[in-house]
């Protein structure tokens, strides 16, 4: 259940509680007992609650109805002790502390301090290249839940990022990517999730259409939703944790120096390999084009969408925006990427996020990522 909603049922429920125990107050009470008796005072509820409940700034009877004992006792007019437990209050009383406990996880992990702006002892990282065993990768990374989620124990992440890496044939990359991820990640001290997006069918490889469908499966399985998107290439390893995978003030290229590419920029509008954005800039642009199959363009036609919404490119230093290229045999080139790109300014608003159609055959979660399987025939 979202956060806005959740505190909305409880104020409702709240206001139904009160107006009850108002009515079991006045009539209940009243007739049963002649006067209300309740034997715990004041000021043991207000002590203990406040020492253990989060929700010590709710009206005390509300307070007492909420703790686990929420069985009321009270002297009768006999001097017997009668135990009464007013019961639709109660039965609402059930589902509201239901709510509440649900909101004492996020006051737990919001009572965390916030994470550093910058985390401690970042810098250069080697990365292993070799062929590895996805069994034994697992097995190194017990802190990361399943579906390759992961929060920094210790404090309250600044940023909830969704990393979206487009696939197909690439097994042997995978187990190499999240070995260096995973650590590389949580090194950085955000709240982070890995998905994995493969391309089911046999049409040309459309990384931009995956990109999309990540962008949206991904958002699905967060409550609250991600914050930002990083569109990461399976073959590009980091090799600076000062490149910060946070979420960017404007859009964000992150891989510009490439060891294949000698280190260098090839071009100053390039944004492609890996590339970082917001949830509002992403959404803005109307995600990337659907219409590039095969290879190149597609980051080119996304550079265009953010110039036409005023957005500029960033990227940190050369010397920290490093990578390291896996192997891999070059994929064929898309002929009408060109022509493409010509349209762009002309059919952002009807080639994107909002003409997104494909068919989902799973989203599954493995230990270290979460895998999205879709296809997206060029004929439908
Ligand atoms: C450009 C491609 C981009 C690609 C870039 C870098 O030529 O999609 O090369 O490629 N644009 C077009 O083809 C229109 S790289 O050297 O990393 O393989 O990202």
């Amino acid at each position: 259940m979202g956060c806005g909603r959740r505190a909305w049922m409880l104020k409702l429920l709240l206001l139904v509680v009160v107006a009850l125990a108002a009515v079991e107050y006045l009539f209940g009470l009243r007739t049963y007992l002649g006067t209300p008796a309740f034997n715990i005072t004041q000021s043991t509820i207000e002590t203990d609650v406040r020492k253990s409940q989060p929700w010590f700034n709710l009206p005390l009877f509300i307070q007492n109805t909420l703790s686990q004992n929420s069985t009321q006792s009270m002297t009768g007019q006999n001097g017997t002790e009668y135990v009464r437990t007013p019961h639709l209050l109660n039965k609402i009383m059930e589902s509201l502390r239901n709510l509440v406990s649900e909101d004492t996880t996020q006051v737990n992990e919001q009572s965390m301090p916030v994470c550093d702006e910058v985390p401690p002892d970042l810098g250069p990282v080697t990365a292993n290249k070799t062929e590895m065993e996805l069994d034994w990768v697992e097995k190194k990374y017990p802190e990361v839940d399943s579906g390759g989620f992961y929060s920094p124990p210790n404090c309250t992440a600044r940023h909830k990022v969704a990393i979206i890496v487009p696939f197909r044939d690439r097994h042997q990359h995978l187990a190499i990517f999240l070995n260096h991820m995973h650590p590389f990640l949580m090194k950085q001290q955000i709240e982070y999730g890995i998905f994995i997006v493969e391309q089911n069918d046999t049409s040309a490889f459309n990384r931009a259409k995956l990109m999309n469908i990540g962008f949206v499966e991904s958002q699905k399985k967060k409550p609250g939703g991600w914050q930002c998107f990083i569109f990461h290439d399976i073959d590009l390893l980091p090799l600076d944790s000062r490149n910060l995978y946070s979420c960017p003030e404007q859009p964000r290229h992150m891989s510009a120096s490439i060891d294949k590419l000698k280190f260098t920029l090839p071009y100053d509008g390039i944004f492609g390999g890996v590339s970082a954005m917001t949830l509002e800039q992403f959404t803005k642009v109307n995600g990337f084009s659907n219409r590039y199959w095969g290879w190149g363009g597609e980051d080119d036609d996304m550079f265009h969408r953010m110039k036409k919404m005023h957005y500029h490119i960033t990227r940190y230093n050369m010397s920290i925006a490093v990578y390291t290229m896996l192997d891999h045999e070059e994929s064929a080139p898309n002929p009408k990427r060109f022509k493409l790109l010509l349209e762009t300014s002309k059919t952002l608003e009807k080639d994107g996020l909002s003409t997104l159609k494909y068919d989902l055959v799973h989203v599954e979660q493995h230990h270290l990522y979460t895998h999205v399987l879709a296809n997206i025939d060029e004929r439908s």
